[in-house]
């Protein structure tokens, strides 16, 4: 514990230990007097929500203590920090997780109760934070997780979305997208940070000039500025002191820009100046594993990047730190190469900002910078037009091909005469309109690449970045992703994990290895039943919810049957529903047979412009329509498509799922998290091998995982081979029958047309092989029918899956970054205690 100075001694006398105080008296004076004189509502007037903001705002000032304290312990210390850099973080809501990582969640939770108030109803007042479109950026926010968790200093960096991922109704089946308002009833976890706001350069163009020590220099005359204002929400670790932070930029305009415009009496476009600024920030873009193209998008890239590293510089100054000590004081992580700008931008600060030579800018920059790729899809590589981008950032192109010229040239002595292998490394993309390709850039520039899985990695160095591998083989390795146990089985699952704490401690919470230690309960028929009861009651649960908002009964014995993820082609929710035609065709044509009864569950955003994945929504919701309310089928099969699939309604999912659908094509689908999330929960996977599926599989036994389809590499042959999905169809008769009965109009109402861009891709192209696969698919899903009818060997099973999987806890994977990349350790926050000194 740090010393007290004189002045901690004198704030922590003028500290109000009622803001710190966690027993349960003092949380309800606390909880009411937020309520009078913070939401300024009196009990008689209050609603569920100036409940929930009374109770968000007394969290938070008990997580205060720890933020500050953090704070200035980083600072006296200067201790060595990780930025995060990532367009996305997806964290869910806040209360519950603070409460959890505090350690005060059932003091909380009995306040509230003994105030007459329902706790799960205020928590779920909370409107989600979701700035993120999926894996990509809830990895982030599992990251911030452990990297507080572990106590290592670290900052995340992103965009202060006012319009988070739209929201999706259902309406007839087909989606419909609403604007995600999050912040209109305010958010209690921020602190604007105004002091600390940046100004960002856009446009113009760069002129030469030679400085007063006569040296050559270049600068960047700008058409227009925007001013990024800081957004600081505390990030608490898991039973520690630290709390670290989530810094998001909003752009404003700046006002002396306005006046400029106003003072020639052109008050319409100083106030359309002002939106345009405002613009930067405003929406996220939809994609999933694609890029827009869009110079807005280019502009928020640039925007949160140019805020952070100026931030980065503030605080280094700040810390009396020289700017040649930049990569001592920070490890910077690129999160895909959505922030791949940070290269040039962080080289223009260096060299035309702080005045350093080109090659020591450069060892900087290189030993500051790390890249994880997490797609191969080859339409989510960005690439940017040098038009556009020569418009919005020319001096960052200029440096740009700076890089590029000296990197070609160390190319051609690596590899003289290869001028094909020369135009597939060059950071300008040459062969038609000339762009500028991201990833190149963040491979050239960064100390570090990784993959996201061991697979991934490996066709990474085969496939995408096959000749950067070839030239820097030492930059390459994998980290295969994790995900928090906090969030993902503490909080979602507490019965669970009430059972699993039962038994062997709390201690696996942090070291989820330690799980281990229940594998011989997994033979304990005590244990198991124990285990089951609290599936079937979280199942109960969740079919309550499905009745009430749906209107639709399924029977909580049955198979829950879950696939819960972006919907993509790639991903082949289509495979899936295949599956599902197949078992009702087969229950139409006999009445009589008895199958496992299944409960189908999709969740999942589609891109607003994604036509095809629109498609398959509506394909999945006219199954369901049908085979929901045909009585021939005995109630044996439901299917139910979840609107609005996030972060809040998947905590509600995975507990109650018994088979986890993870069946992308081989080699198409990086990592995956999600397989991670079902896996601790206890429910089994049907997948194939692709991503992390493999390690999964490896761990938690092959005999406990199901396994169809083609491999990565067979992929790739039968490719070559010259795929011919019609002559699958020609020979599966079940598969004729499936895909004949969809186009027939039997589930749109005898509409034939509907269905057909899907069923006509899937015969004459099918890119991503799901005829190839069908036949081993249904197979496979008929072991797990077979399977799931042992109830007690099935969660003996489901046991070992939950207990094996201690390494996909993000905690590892953050351990390996700091270890492997980021060569940060942890930094223990030692509080002094205000309360104590404050007497
Ligand atoms: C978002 C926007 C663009 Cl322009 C491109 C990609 C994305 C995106 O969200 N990608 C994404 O989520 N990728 C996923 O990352 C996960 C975390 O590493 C992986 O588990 C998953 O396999 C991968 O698809």
């Amino acid at each position: 514990m740090d010393t007290p100075s004189p002045v901690d001694v004198a704030v922590s006398t003028a500290l109000d230990k009622e803001r710190t105080a966690t027993d349960i008296e003092s949380i309800k004076r606390a909880f009411l007097n937020n309520l009078f004189y913070v939401q300024g509502k009196p009990v008689s007037l209050a609603t569920q929500h100036d409940y929930y903001m009374a109770l968000a705002y007394l969290v938070r000032d008990r997580m205060l203590h720890r933020w500050n304290g953090t704070a200035e312990s980083y600072t006296q210390h200067r201790a060595r920090t990780v930025c995060y850099l990532s367009a996305e973080f997806l964290m869910g809501p806040h209360l519950g997780n603070n409460l959890i990582n505090m350690g005060i969640y059932e003091p909380v939770r009995q306040a509230m109760e003994e105030l007459g108030l329902n706790f799960d109803t205020l928590l779920a007042q909370e409107e989600e934070p979701g700035l993120g479109n999926g894996g990509l950026g809830r990895l982030a926010a599992c990251y911030l997780d452990s990297l507080a968790s572990l106590e290592v200093p670290s900052v995340g960096y992103g965009i202060r979305y006012e319009f988070g991922i739209f929201e999706q109704d259902l309406r007839d089946g087909w989606q419909v997208e609403r604007t995600d308002k999050w912040l209109r009833y305010g958010n209690p976890w921020e602190v604007v940070r105004p002091e600390w706001s940046v100004e960002v350069k856009l446009g113009g163009y760069t002129e030469t000039y030679t400085d007063d020590q006569d040296r050559y220099r270049v600068r960047w005359v700008p058409d227009r500025e925007v001013l990024g204002v800081p957004y600081d929400t505390p990030i608490l670790g898991y039973q520690v002191n630290t709390a670290n932070t989530l810094r998001l930029w909003k752009a404003e305009a700046i006002e002396s820009f306005d006046f400029a415009v106003f003072n020639q009496g052109n008050y319409y476009g100083a106030v359309e100046q002002k939106v345009a600024s405002e613009n930067i920030s405003k929406v996220l873009y939809p994609n999933d594993e694609k890029t827009a193209g869009k110079q807005l998008r280019l502009e928020q890239q640039f925007f949160f990047v140019s805020c952070s590293l100026q931030d980065m510089f503030r605080i280094l100054k700040g810390q009396g730190m020289a700017v040649e000590q930049f990569h001592e004081k920070f490890a910077i992580q690129l999160n895909d190469t959505h922030p791949a700008i940070a290269a040039p931008e962080l080289m223009r600060l260096l060299l035309d900002e702080h005045g350093l030579d080109w090659s020591l800018a450069w060892e900087i920059t290189q030993k500051t910078l790390a890249y994880t790729n997490h797609t191969l899809l080859p339409e989510a590589l960005e690439k940017w037009p040098v038009s556009l981008f020569g418009q919005l950032l020319p001096r960052h192109l200029q440096i740009i091909y700076e890089i590029n010229n000296r990197f070609l040239d160390l190319v051609r002595m690596k590899f003289p005469k290869d001028a094909a292998r020369l135009a597939r490394m060059s950071l300008i993309d040459e062969s038609g309109d000339r762009y500028v390709r991201m990833a190149n850039l963040a491979c050239v520039s960064s100390h570090t690449i990784n993959g996201v899985a061991a697979l991934h990695s490996e066709l990474l160095k085969e496939t995408v970045l096959r000749d950067f591998y070839e030239l820097f083989p030492e930059k390459f390795c994998n980290k295969t992703n994790g995900v928090t146990p906090r969030r993902w089985m503490v909080l979602s699952n507490p019965r669970l994990s009430t059972l699993i704490t039962s038994r062997i401690g709390d201690r696996w919470i942090k070291h989820l290895d330690e799980l281990k230690a229940i594998e011989p309960l997994a033979d304990d028929a005590g244990f198991r039943a124990e285990w089951r009861a609290i599936k079937q009651s979280v199942k109960r649960e969740l079919a309550g919810r499905i009745h009430r908002q749906h209107g639709i009964l399924v029977d909580p014995a049955s198979l829950f049957d879950v696939q819960v993820k972006r919907i993509h082609e790639y991903k082949r929710q289509h495979l899936n529903v295949l599956h599902i035609v197949t078992l009702y065709s087969q229950l139409k044509q006999n009445p009589s047979l008895d199958i496992t009864p299944r409960t189908f569950i999709f969740s999942g955003k589609a891109a607003p412009g994604y036509h095809m994945a629109k498609l398959m929504i509506k394909l999945v919701t006219a199954v369901g329509d049908m085979v929901n309310r045909d009585p021939d089928l005995r109630n044996q099969l439901k299917v139910i498509f979840l609107p609005n699939y996030n972060v809040t309604n998947s905590q509600r999912i995975y507990p109650a799922s018994d088979l986890s659908e993870q069946i992308s094509t081989a080699g198409f689908e990086a990592s995956g998290t999600g397989n991670m999330k079902f896996a601790m929960n206890g429910a089994l996977t049907i997948g194939t091998l692709d991503g992390a599926n493999v390690e999964i599989r490896d761990a938690v036994g092959a005999e406990n995982f199901f396994l169809f389809g083609l491999t990565a590499p067979e992929v790739v042959a039968l490719k070559a081979d010259g795929y011919d999905p019609y002559s699958y169809y020609q020979r599966h008769p079940m598969l004729k029958d499936a895909i004949d009965l969809i186009a027939s109009g039997h589930f749109s109402h005898g509409d034939g047309d509907l269905f057909k861009p899907l069923l006509d891709k899937l015969l004459y192209h099918d890119p991503f092989m799901l005829l190839a696969d069908y036949q081993a698919y249904i197979d496979c899903q008929e072991t797990v029918g077979r399977a799931y009818s042992d109830a007690d060997s099935w969660t003996r099973m489901a046991i070992l899956n939950s207990v094996r999987m201690g390494s996909f806890s993000s905690d590892r994977s953050i351990a390996e970054y700091c270890s492997d990349i980021w060569k940060v350790n942890p930094f223990p926050v030692g509080l002094v205690d205000y309360g104590e000194i404050g007497g």
